[in-house]
Protein backbone atom coordinates (compact mmCIF):
# COMPACT_ATOMS: atom_id res chain seq x y z
CA UNK A 1 0.00 0.00 0.00
CA UNK A 2 2.60 2.66 1.22
CA UNK A 3 4.40 2.11 -2.19
CA UNK A 4 1.49 3.57 -4.23
CA UNK A 5 2.64 6.79 -5.48
CA UNK A 6 -0.14 8.88 -7.37
CA UNK A 7 1.91 11.84 -8.51
CA UNK A 8 0.89 15.67 -7.90
CA UNK A 9 0.71 18.30 -10.48
CA UNK A 10 4.52 19.96 -9.31
CA UNK A 11 5.70 15.94 -10.72
CA UNK A 12 4.12 16.48 -13.77
CA UNK A 13 5.34 17.27 -17.12
CA UNK A 14 3.62 20.43 -18.50
CA UNK A 15 1.81 18.38 -21.38
CA UNK A 16 0.06 16.15 -19.14
CA UNK A 17 -1.31 19.06 -16.93
CA UNK A 18 -5.01 19.29 -17.02
CA UNK A 19 -7.08 20.71 -14.20
CA UNK A 20 -8.03 17.36 -13.05
CA UNK A 21 -4.78 15.61 -13.43
CA UNK A 22 -2.84 18.79 -11.36
CA UNK A 23 -4.16 17.21 -7.86
CA UNK A 24 -5.70 14.80 -6.03
CA UNK A 25 -8.05 14.72 -2.97
CA UNK A 26 -8.87 12.24 -0.73
CA UNK A 27 -11.68 10.78 -2.65
CA UNK A 28 -9.87 10.78 -5.56
CA UNK A 29 -7.26 9.15 -4.80
CA UNK A 30 -9.59 6.47 -2.87
CA UNK A 31 -11.35 6.56 -6.44
CA UNK A 32 -8.44 6.26 -8.72
CA UNK A 33 -7.16 3.71 -6.42
CA UNK A 34 -9.93 1.00 -6.76
CA UNK A 35 -11.71 0.09 -3.82
CA UNK A 36 -11.38 -3.71 -6.27
CA UNK A 37 -7.05 -3.78 -5.89
CA UNK A 38 -7.96 -2.53 -1.94
CA UNK A 39 -9.30 -6.39 -1.69
CA UNK A 40 -6.81 -7.26 -3.42
CA UNK A 41 -3.83 -5.70 -1.99
CA UNK A 42 -5.59 -7.16 1.43
CA UNK A 43 -5.72 -4.08 3.08
CA UNK A 44 -9.00 -3.64 3.57
CA UNK A 45 -8.86 -3.43 7.15
CA UNK A 46 -6.78 -0.03 7.28
CA UNK A 47 -8.72 0.38 3.97
CA UNK A 48 -6.28 4.03 4.27
CA UNK A 49 -4.92 5.03 0.93
CA UNK A 50 -1.24 6.07 1.09
CA UNK A 51 -0.40 8.71 4.04
CA UNK A 52 1.68 10.78 1.72
CA UNK A 53 -0.52 11.19 -1.04
CA UNK A 54 -3.16 12.40 1.00
CA UNK A 55 -2.08 14.61 3.86
CA UNK A 56 1.71 15.22 2.60
CA UNK A 57 1.89 18.59 5.10
CA UNK A 58 0.68 19.83 7.74
CA UNK A 59 -1.31 17.53 9.66
CA UNK A 60 -4.91 17.98 9.78
CA UNK A 61 -7.66 17.26 12.47
CA UNK A 62 -10.97 17.39 10.77
CA UNK A 63 -13.90 17.57 12.72
CA UNK A 64 -16.78 15.22 12.70
CA UNK A 65 -18.28 17.93 10.94
CA UNK A 66 -15.84 19.30 8.46
CA UNK A 67 -15.26 15.45 7.34
CA UNK A 68 -18.47 15.45 6.31
CA UNK A 69 -18.00 18.58 3.55
CA UNK A 70 -14.34 18.04 2.72
CA UNK A 71 -13.11 17.63 0.30
CA UNK A 72 -15.71 19.71 -1.61
CA UNK A 73 -16.89 19.89 -5.17
CA UNK A 74 -14.10 21.37 -8.01
CA UNK A 75 -15.31 23.55 -10.26
CA UNK A 76 -13.37 23.39 -13.15
CA UNK A 77 -14.35 27.08 -14.40
CA UNK A 78 -11.73 28.91 -13.14
CA UNK A 79 -8.63 27.88 -15.28
CA UNK A 80 -4.94 28.13 -14.34
CA UNK A 81 -2.14 28.52 -16.19
CA UNK A 82 0.42 26.50 -14.71
CA UNK A 83 0.87 24.27 -12.14
CA UNK A 84 -0.14 24.18 -8.63
CA UNK A 85 2.50 25.32 -5.66
CA UNK A 86 2.95 22.20 -3.75
CA UNK A 87 1.21 22.08 -0.72
CA UNK A 88 4.19 22.19 1.68
CA UNK A 89 5.84 25.28 0.19
CA UNK A 90 2.68 26.86 0.25
CA UNK A 91 1.80 26.09 3.83
CA UNK A 92 5.45 26.79 4.96
CA UNK A 93 6.05 30.24 3.33
CA UNK A 94 3.76 32.81 4.66
CA UNK A 95 2.39 36.06 5.43
CA UNK A 96 0.97 36.70 8.64
CA UNK A 97 2.60 39.68 10.61
CA UNK A 98 0.29 38.95 13.74
CA UNK A 99 3.05 36.08 13.99
CA UNK A 100 5.93 36.98 12.31
CA UNK A 101 7.20 39.42 9.77
CA UNK A 102 9.56 36.08 9.04
CA UNK A 103 7.38 33.64 5.69
CA UNK A 104 9.29 31.23 7.14
CA UNK A 105 8.45 31.36 10.54
CA UNK A 106 4.75 31.99 10.69
CA UNK A 107 4.00 28.18 10.41
CA UNK A 108 5.23 27.62 13.58
CA UNK A 109 3.93 30.41 15.67
CA UNK A 110 0.30 30.43 13.64
CA UNK A 111 -0.15 27.27 15.75
CA UNK A 112 -0.64 29.10 18.87
CA UNK A 113 -3.71 30.57 17.07
CA UNK A 114 -7.06 29.10 18.93
CA UNK A 115 -9.50 28.37 15.91
CA UNK A 116 -12.39 26.64 17.85
CA UNK A 117 -15.26 28.09 18.69
CA UNK A 118 -14.83 30.99 16.49
CA UNK A 119 -17.31 33.36 15.59
CA UNK A 120 -18.03 35.69 12.73
CA UNK A 121 -19.96 38.81 13.62
CA UNK A 122 -21.62 40.04 10.39
CA UNK A 123 -23.06 43.41 10.58
CA UNK A 124 -23.38 47.48 9.37
CA UNK A 125 -25.85 48.32 6.78
CA UNK A 126 -27.94 45.32 6.78
CA UNK A 127 -31.24 44.40 7.25
CA UNK A 128 -30.39 40.84 9.08
CA UNK A 129 -27.06 41.05 10.70
CA UNK A 130 -26.03 38.23 12.24
CA UNK A 131 -23.08 36.23 14.49
CA UNK A 132 -21.87 32.74 13.32
CA UNK A 133 -20.60 30.47 14.89
CA UNK A 134 -17.96 28.91 11.91
CA UNK A 135 -19.92 25.65 12.12
CA UNK A 136 -22.73 27.62 10.75
CA UNK A 137 -20.93 28.46 7.64
CA UNK A 138 -20.43 24.67 6.57
CA UNK A 139 -23.31 23.58 7.59
CA UNK A 140 -25.50 26.74 5.77
CA UNK A 141 -23.56 27.03 2.43
CA UNK A 142 -21.92 25.01 -0.04
CA UNK A 143 -18.54 24.63 -0.13
CA UNK A 144 -16.63 24.11 -3.90
CA UNK A 145 -12.89 23.55 -4.48
CA UNK A 146 -11.33 26.05 -6.95
CA UNK A 147 -8.26 26.57 -8.16
CA UNK A 148 -6.87 30.16 -7.94
CA UNK A 149 -3.39 31.62 -8.70
CA UNK A 150 -2.08 34.31 -5.46
CA UNK A 151 0.20 37.20 -6.31
CA UNK A 152 1.96 39.24 -4.04
CA UNK A 153 2.80 42.21 -4.12
CA UNK A 154 6.55 41.26 -2.92
CA UNK A 155 6.55 39.50 -6.18
CA UNK A 156 6.06 35.80 -5.50
CA UNK A 157 3.18 34.26 -6.17
CA UNK A 158 1.65 30.64 -5.82
CA UNK A 159 -1.43 28.75 -7.46
CA UNK A 160 -3.29 26.56 -4.76
CA UNK A 161 -6.64 24.88 -4.79
CA UNK A 162 -9.02 26.85 -2.26
CA UNK A 163 -12.12 25.48 -0.55
CA UNK A 164 -14.72 27.65 0.07
CA UNK A 165 -18.07 29.58 -0.66
CA UNK A 166 -18.91 32.69 -2.53
CA UNK A 167 -19.24 35.66 -0.69
CA UNK A 168 -22.22 37.34 -2.25
CA UNK A 169 -23.72 33.75 -0.53
CA UNK A 170 -23.23 35.24 3.04
CA UNK A 171 -24.37 38.71 1.80
CA UNK A 172 -27.20 37.95 0.22
CA UNK A 173 -28.29 36.31 3.19
CA UNK A 174 -28.06 39.07 5.57
CA UNK A 175 -29.46 41.65 2.95
CA UNK A 176 -27.29 44.60 2.49
CA UNK A 177 -29.08 47.92 3.02
CA UNK A 178 -29.65 50.10 -0.47
CA UNK A 179 -27.02 52.85 1.28
CA UNK A 180 -23.93 50.36 1.19
CA UNK A 181 -21.16 50.78 -0.75
CA UNK A 182 -18.11 49.10 0.66
CA UNK A 183 -17.59 45.70 3.12
CA UNK A 184 -14.96 45.80 6.28
CA UNK A 185 -13.40 42.83 7.04
CA UNK A 186 -11.37 42.27 10.31
CA UNK A 187 -9.12 39.47 11.88
CA UNK A 188 -8.69 39.33 15.66
CA UNK A 189 -6.83 41.39 18.12
CA UNK A 190 -5.24 38.68 20.59
CA UNK A 191 -1.55 40.72 21.10
CA UNK A 192 -0.63 38.12 24.05
CA UNK A 193 -1.00 35.24 21.02
CA UNK A 194 -0.05 37.15 17.84
CA UNK A 195 3.02 38.99 19.46
CA UNK A 196 3.05 40.88 16.18
CA UNK A 197 0.37 43.17 17.81
CA UNK A 198 2.00 44.85 20.00
CA UNK A 199 3.71 46.48 17.52
CA UNK A 200 1.42 49.67 18.67
CA UNK A 201 2.35 51.94 15.56
CA UNK A 202 0.56 49.30 13.69
CA UNK A 203 -3.24 49.68 13.01
CA UNK A 204 -4.36 46.54 14.36
CA UNK A 205 -6.18 43.95 14.44
CA UNK A 206 -5.51 43.42 10.46
CA UNK A 207 -8.56 45.03 8.17
CA UNK A 208 -9.39 45.14 4.63
CA UNK A 209 -12.35 46.22 2.48
CA UNK A 210 -13.87 45.67 -1.16
CA UNK A 211 -16.38 47.83 -2.51
CA UNK A 212 -19.57 46.30 -2.61
CA UNK A 213 -19.82 45.34 -6.01
CA UNK A 214 -15.78 43.58 -5.31
CA UNK A 215 -17.34 41.72 -2.23
CA UNK A 216 -20.33 40.41 -4.66
CA UNK A 217 -18.24 39.27 -7.61
CA UNK A 218 -18.12 36.12 -8.36
CA UNK A 219 -14.38 35.17 -8.10
CA UNK A 220 -14.81 36.63 -4.33
CA UNK A 221 -14.85 33.54 -1.96
CA UNK A 222 -14.13 33.19 1.81
CA UNK A 223 -12.19 29.90 2.12
CA UNK A 224 -12.29 27.78 4.66
CA UNK A 225 -9.77 25.09 3.47
CA UNK A 226 -7.21 24.68 0.93
CA UNK A 227 -5.84 21.48 -0.98
CA UNK A 228 -9.05 19.58 -0.10
CA UNK A 229 -9.01 19.91 3.71
CA UNK A 230 -9.48 22.69 6.37
CA UNK A 231 -7.24 25.42 6.20
CA UNK A 232 -3.63 24.92 8.72
CA UNK A 233 -3.40 27.84 10.37
CA UNK A 234 -0.93 29.34 8.89
CA UNK A 235 -3.13 30.39 5.50
CA UNK A 236 -5.49 32.03 7.60
CA UNK A 237 -8.10 29.38 9.44
CA UNK A 238 -10.55 29.14 9.97
CA UNK A 239 -11.79 31.34 7.79
CA UNK A 240 -10.17 33.95 4.42
CA UNK A 241 -11.06 35.93 1.88
CA UNK A 242 -9.53 35.47 -1.50
CA UNK A 243 -9.94 37.56 -3.83
CA UNK A 244 -7.61 36.71 -6.69
CA UNK A 245 -7.54 39.59 -8.95
CA UNK A 246 -6.04 41.73 -6.25
CA UNK A 247 -2.93 41.69 -4.55
CA UNK A 248 -2.67 38.95 -1.36
CA UNK A 249 -2.66 41.49 0.95
CA UNK A 250 -6.27 42.16 0.38
CA UNK A 251 -6.71 38.07 1.26
CA UNK A 252 -7.24 38.73 4.92
CA UNK A 253 -6.86 35.84 7.16
CA UNK A 254 -8.94 34.42 10.38
CA UNK A 255 -11.71 36.74 9.60
CA UNK A 256 -13.95 37.61 13.01
CA UNK A 257 -15.76 40.65 11.53
CA UNK A 258 -17.61 41.60 8.27
CA UNK A 259 -19.53 45.13 8.30
CA UNK A 260 -21.23 46.77 5.53
CA UNK A 261 -20.55 50.33 5.71
CA UNK A 262 -21.43 53.29 3.17
CA UNK A 263 -17.67 54.70 3.38
CA UNK A 264 -14.23 53.97 1.98
CA UNK A 265 -13.10 52.04 4.89
CA UNK A 266 -9.22 52.61 5.65
CA UNK A 267 -7.24 49.51 5.96
CA UNK A 268 -4.50 47.87 7.13
CA UNK A 269 -1.45 48.07 4.76
CA UNK A 270 -2.55 51.25 3.34
CA UNK A 271 -2.73 53.39 6.29
CA UNK A 272 0.62 52.07 7.25
CA UNK A 273 2.47 52.96 3.92
CA UNK A 274 0.26 54.61 1.05
CA UNK A 275 2.06 54.52 -1.17
CA UNK A 276 3.04 50.71 -1.15
CA UNK A 277 0.02 49.50 -0.47
CA UNK A 278 -3.03 51.28 -2.55
CA UNK A 279 -6.61 51.15 -1.55
CA UNK A 280 -8.01 49.30 -4.48
CA UNK A 281 -4.86 46.78 -4.74
CA UNK A 282 -5.45 45.05 -8.20
CA UNK A 283 -2.33 43.43 -9.78
CA UNK A 284 -1.22 45.41 -12.34
CA UNK A 285 2.17 45.11 -14.04
CA UNK A 286 2.12 48.71 -15.61
CA UNK A 287 1.88 50.73 -11.47
CA UNK A 288 5.69 50.31 -10.50
CA UNK A 289 5.99 49.85 -6.58
CA UNK A 290 9.00 51.24 -5.17
CA UNK A 291 10.39 48.23 -3.82
CA UNK A 292 9.25 44.58 -5.98
CA UNK A 293 9.39 44.38 -9.48
CA UNK A 294 5.60 44.08 -10.86
CA UNK A 295 5.85 43.29 -14.28
CA UNK A 296 6.93 39.96 -13.53
CA UNK A 297 6.85 37.19 -10.67
CA UNK A 298 8.33 34.36 -9.10
CA UNK A 299 6.24 31.22 -8.14
CA UNK A 300 7.19 29.65 -4.89
CA UNK A 301 8.67 26.52 -4.61
CA UNK A 302 9.78 25.86 -8.36
CA UNK A 303 11.06 29.57 -8.58
CA UNK A 304 9.86 29.53 -12.38
CA UNK A 305 9.51 33.40 -13.67
CA UNK A 306 6.38 34.38 -15.04
CA UNK A 307 4.91 37.91 -16.91
CA UNK A 308 2.42 39.35 -14.02
CA UNK A 309 -0.74 39.77 -15.88
CA UNK A 310 -3.40 42.62 -14.98
CA UNK A 311 -5.85 41.46 -12.62
CA UNK A 312 -3.87 38.59 -12.22
CA UNK A 313 -4.97 37.46 -15.50
CA UNK A 314 -8.93 37.94 -14.00
CA UNK A 315 -9.78 40.38 -16.21
CA UNK A 316 -12.57 38.71 -17.89
CA UNK A 317 -13.94 38.37 -14.54
CA UNK A 318 -13.56 41.64 -13.12
CA UNK A 319 -12.30 44.56 -15.82
CA UNK A 320 -16.11 45.85 -16.17
CA UNK A 321 -16.19 46.63 -12.61
CA UNK A 322 -13.35 49.21 -13.34
CA UNK A 323 -14.98 51.06 -16.33
N1 LIG B 1 -4.66 38.74 9.03
C1 LIG B 1 -3.74 38.78 8.05
N2 LIG B 1 -4.11 38.45 6.80
C2 LIG B 1 -3.20 38.48 5.79
C3 LIG B 1 -1.87 38.90 6.03
C4 LIG B 1 -1.50 39.23 7.36
O1 LIG B 1 -0.34 39.59 7.66
N3 LIG B 1 -2.45 39.15 8.34
N4 LIG B 1 -0.97 38.94 4.97
C5 LIG B 1 -1.54 39.08 3.62
C6 LIG B 1 -0.55 38.90 2.56
S1 LIG B 1 0.54 40.17 2.33
C7 LIG B 1 -0.55 37.82 1.72
S2 LIG B 1 0.50 37.74 0.38
C8 LIG B 1 -1.44 36.66 1.96
C9 LIG B 1 -0.61 35.39 2.06
O2 LIG B 1 -1.43 34.27 2.20
P1 LIG B 1 -0.78 32.82 2.45
O3 LIG B 1 0.22 32.96 3.57
O4 LIG B 1 -1.92 31.92 2.76
O5 LIG B 1 -0.09 32.46 1.18
O6 LIG B 1 -2.20 36.81 3.16
C10 LIG B 1 -2.71 38.11 3.40
N5 LIG B 1 -3.60 38.10 4.53
MO1 LIG C 1 1.42 39.87 0.24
Amino acid sequence: MSNIHIPKGWEMPESELTPESIYMNRREVLKAMGVASLFAAGALPACSPPQEVIDAHPEINLTDLEKTVYPANRITKYKLDRRLTSEAIAASYNNFYEFSEVKEDVDHHAQRLQTRPWQVEVTGLVNKPKTYDFDDFLKKFILEERFYRLRCVEAWAMAVPWTGFPLKALLDEVEPQSGATHVRFESFHKPFLAQGQFAFWQPWPYSEALTMKEAMNELTILATGIYGHPLPKQHGAPIRLVAPWKYGFKSIKSVQRIEVVDYEPSTFWNTLQPLEYGWEANVDPNVPHPRWPQTKEEMIGTKEVRLTQKYNGYGDYVASMYT
